[in-house]
C-alpha cells in the first residue's frame, strides 16, 4: 500500500475536474485491505482533499460489526458521506434483510448521508432497488442515495425518479454514461474516471450541448479503452495504466495480483495505438515508491 502517492493523485483527479472521491471501494479494493488499512487510506484521502470536494468512504464488510465501527472512523476524521456494499459471502436476496445490514452500517454515524453501494455482479445480490428505497427511507434516516453499478437503465431511471426525486442516485457503469445521462443521471463514480476524467468532461459537456453525435464519439472511445483493459484482469490493469501515468500504486493485493512487464508493455503500447494518451488527460509526475 502507497499511501504516499495519495496527495499527487488526489490533485491530479481534482486537477482533471472530478468533483468528489469514492474511497476504498472497488478499484481501491477496500475488501482486501485490513480494517487498519482502510483507515489509514481514508484519512490519507480526507487529509489530501482538504476540503476541496466531498470525500466518500466505503464501509461495507462482511463483518457488520467491523462495517459500522469503520462508518464511525469515517465520521471521526471528517469524511463527507459513507457508502457500504451489503455482506457478500452469504448472499442475500431478500431486500428487508440487505435493509437491516445497512441500518446497522449506517447506524455506525447517523451523521452523514449514507449510500447504499449496489454492485450485484460483486455482491451477488439483485434486489430490487426501487423497494429497497421505500423500505430504508423508513429505517435508516441517514439514507441518501444508491450508488447504482448495474446496468438496468429503467431501474435506474424509477430510482431517480422515486418519491419526486429525494433520492441522490449515482451512475456506475463507466462505459454506459450517455445512456443514463440520457435517463436524467447527475452524478456518476467509477474506476476509469480515475486514469481518463477528461475524457468524460467532455462526454458531459457534449451531451449538455445537446451534441449527441460528439458525446457517442466520446462514449465510443471508453468503450473501446475498457474493451483493452478488460483483455487483463481489469483491476490489475488499472492500476499499471495509472503507474503508467506516474501514480505508482503498486499491484493489486490478491486473489488479484498485479499485470507482468510484459503484459504492462502490452497494455502501454495498445492504449498509445488508440490515442488514450491524447484523449485521456494529463500524466503525473513521477513518484517513485
Ligand atoms: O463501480 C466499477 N465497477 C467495477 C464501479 O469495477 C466492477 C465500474 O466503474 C467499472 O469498473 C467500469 C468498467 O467496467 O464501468
Amino acid at each position: 500500500m502507497n499511501t504516499a502517492v495519495i496527495p499527487a493523485l488526489t490533485d491530479h483527479l481534482i486537477g482533471e475536474g472530478i468533483q468528489g472521491l469514492y474511497v476504498c471501494g472497488t478499484t481501491g479494493e477496500g475488501m482486501s485491505l485490513s480494517t487498519e488499512e482502510r483507515k489509514t487510506v481514508a484519512e490519507a484521502y480526507v487529509d489530501a482533499c482538504g476540503g476541496r470536494a466531498p470525500v466518500i468512504v466505503q464501509v461495507g464488510h462482511n463483518s457488520l460489526a467491523e462495517a459500522k465501527r469503520l462508518a464511525e472512523h469515517a465520521g471521526e476524521i471528517g469524511a463527507d458521506l459513507i457508502s457500504a456494499t451489503c455482506p457478500s459471502y452469504f448472499k442475500l436476496d431478500d431486500v428487508v434483510a440487505i435493509v437491516e445490514c445497512m441500518a446497522e452500517v449506517a447506524g455506525g454515524c447517523p451523521d452523514i448521508p449514507f449510500y447504499y453501494y449496489h454492485i450485484p455482479a460483486l455482491t451477488g445480490s439483485s434486489i430490487d432497488l426501487v423497494t429497497f428505497l421505500q423500505l430504508a427511507s423508513e429505517r435508516i434516516s441517514n439514507l441518501a442515495g444508491l450508488k447504482y453499478t448495474d446496468t438496468k437503465l429503467y431501474e435506474f431511471q424509477e430510482c431517480l425518479e422515486l418519491d419526486g426525486g429525494r433520492f441522490d442516485v449515482v451512475w456506475g457503469c463507466d462505459e454506459m454514461l450517455l445512456g443514463a445521462l440520457a435517463t436524467g443521471a447527475n452524478a456518476a463514480i467509477g474506476s476509469t474516471y480515475n486514469v481518463a476524467a477528461p475524457l468524460y468532461t467532455k462526454l458531459i459537456s457534449a451531451f449538455l450541448a445537446a451534441d449527441l453525435s460528439e458525446a457517442r464519439r466520446l462514449q465510443s472511445l471508453s468503450v473501446k479503452m475498457i474493451r483493452m483493459l478488460n483483455q487483463f484482469p481489469f483491476h490489475a490493469a488499472m492500476k499499471a495504466v495509472l503507474g503508467i501515468k506516474g501514480f505508482d500504486l503498486g499491484r493489486c493485493r490478491l486473489p488479484q495480483g498485479g499485470l507482468t512487464l510484459d503484459q504492462t508493455q502490452t497494455l502501454q503500447s495498445e492504449l498509445q495505438t488508440m490515442g488514450f494518451f491524447q484523449w485521456a488527460g494529463s500524466m503525473g509526475t513521477k513518484h517513485e515508491r
